[in-house]
């Protein structure tokens, strides 16, 4: 089983056939360190969490991980709590960075040894043989060839197994808003127990963390903002004129020691499959991250196809593989459904007037009806499992 990509698609995917007694070989194009440091995601929903612990991985994300009840929606200046796990039938969601579970999974691959090849990078994946599949890949300057059975594509929307498909095979859909976030992590204890989804006229602003000792927010800017234009304290300055309420609830600054703009982009690509080759995580789909919704669909792809290619290792059973991608998709959609709620309620554009009273109208609902908070809260806390 040859595996491209060793973030949490490919780690997890190797780790879960691991356990089924099927051995993968991890082909990763940067370093360790690296892949260690990247900051991304920060939420798990309730199942990918219970899925996390229950196949050995999740010590340090039960230790360290902060378990969360509720989100706060923030707008005309007031504060709306949503109480998920009340709405939820007791589904929670942890904050537990997406570098610490690549950590664990690495930890855990290296630790039973796994085959995970850093600094190894896919230059191209040939599916032209009916019963096998090839990886072509350079590592230490040269190249290099791994015969599969069957090749998982894990290495995320810039990855190249996508581009291996035969032409005509796959169609791509996509949407992008016309804005992004500029994110920053700031050595400063949170001002929120829960996380924070602010819309404001001037622009969204979100306040998640990833310990009670660092803070993760993020702002609405333009869709090609240079980070350069945003000095720290213009950043804390804009933070702070955003979260503004009645009631006076204040933001703490500090040390801000990472930055970056992240583009919101749907992006689906159907179907998730060809001969044996396999799409799973950002390979296949990207979605905005105000629904946290990216890893999470990345951990339910490869909860599906481990079962797949296990049943097909085991017995030869096709079936599941055969349906892995329309399995897939459906939960893809529902994601894709909800993350685009969640964007368009939340952030403004200037002067769509008819889409702010739009807008407001929803977060008054989600705010006020049982039924329509029930519906936020069950796709916010597991989606995955729906
Ligand atoms: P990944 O992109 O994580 O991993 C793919 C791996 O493949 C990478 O390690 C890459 O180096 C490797 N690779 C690529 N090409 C290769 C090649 N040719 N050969 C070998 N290896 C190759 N989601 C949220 O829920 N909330 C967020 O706040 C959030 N913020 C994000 C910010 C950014 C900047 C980005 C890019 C994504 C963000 N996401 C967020 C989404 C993110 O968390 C993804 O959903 C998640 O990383 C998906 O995991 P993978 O599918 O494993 O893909
Ligand atoms: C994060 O903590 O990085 C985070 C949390 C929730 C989101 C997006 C990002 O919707």
């Amino acid at each position: 089983m040859g595996i491209v990509g060793a973030g949490p698609a490919g780690l997890l995917l190797s780790h879960l056939l691991h356990l089924e007694g099927i051995e993968s070989v991890v082909l990763e194009s940067r370093s360790r360190d690296y892949v260690e440091h990247r900051v991304r995601a920060g939420v798990l929903e309730h199942g990918v969490t219970e899925l996390l612990v229950a196949s050995g991985v999740g010590e340090r994300l039960r230790a360290e991980g902060l378990v969360h009840h509720g989100i706060e929606l923030r707008f005309d200046r007031e504060r709306h709590r949503v109480p998920l796990s009340d709405l939820a039938d007791g589904r929670s969601i942890t904050v537990y960075g997406q570098q610490e579970v690549v950590k664990d999974l690495i930890a855990a691959r290296l630790a039973t040894g796994g085959a995970v090849l850093f600094d190894a990078a896919c230059t191209g994946v040939d599916t032209s043989s009916p019963s096998t599949a090839t990886i072509a890949y350079r590592v230490d300057g040269r190249d290099e060839v791994l015969e599969c059975d069957m090749v998982a594509g894990c290495d995320g929307f810039h990855g190249v197994t996508r581009a291996a498909a035969p032409a005509g095979t796959l169609r791509a859909l996509d949407h992008t808003h016309p804005f992004a976030w500029l994110g920053i992590l700031a050595s400063v204890a949170p001002s929120t127990d829960e996380l924070v989804y602010c819309r404001h006229e001037r622009g969204f602003a979100m306040h998640s963390m990833r310990s009670h000792e660092v803070s993760r927010l993020y702002l609405q800017v333009g869709p090609e903002e240079d980070v350069a234009e945003w000095p720290d304290d213009r950043i804390w300055e804009e933070l702070a004129t955003r979260f503004t309420t009645s009631d006076g609830w204040a933001l703490e600054s500090g040390p801000v020691t990472e930055k970056g703009i992240t583009a919101m982009k749907s992006f689906v690509v159907e179907p998730m499959q060809w001969r044996r080759v396999f799409l799973a995580g950002d390979s296949a789909h990207i979605v905005p991250p105000t629904g946290a919704k990216g890893m999470n669909l990345a951990v339910a792809d490869v909860r599906t196809l481990a079962a797949a290619l296990t049943a097909w290792f085991r017995t030869g059973d096709e079936a599941r593989l055969s349906s892995y991608s329309d399995d897939c998709l459906r939960r893809v959609w529902r994601a894709q459904e909800f993350s685009t709620y969640m964007t368009t309620m939340l952030h403004p554009l200037a002067g769509d007037d008819f889409g702010a009273a739009l807008a407001l109208s929803r977060l008054r609902y989600a705010t006020s009806s049982l039924a329509a908070s029930r519906s936020l809260a069950e796709n916010y806390v597991d989606l995955a499992g729906l």
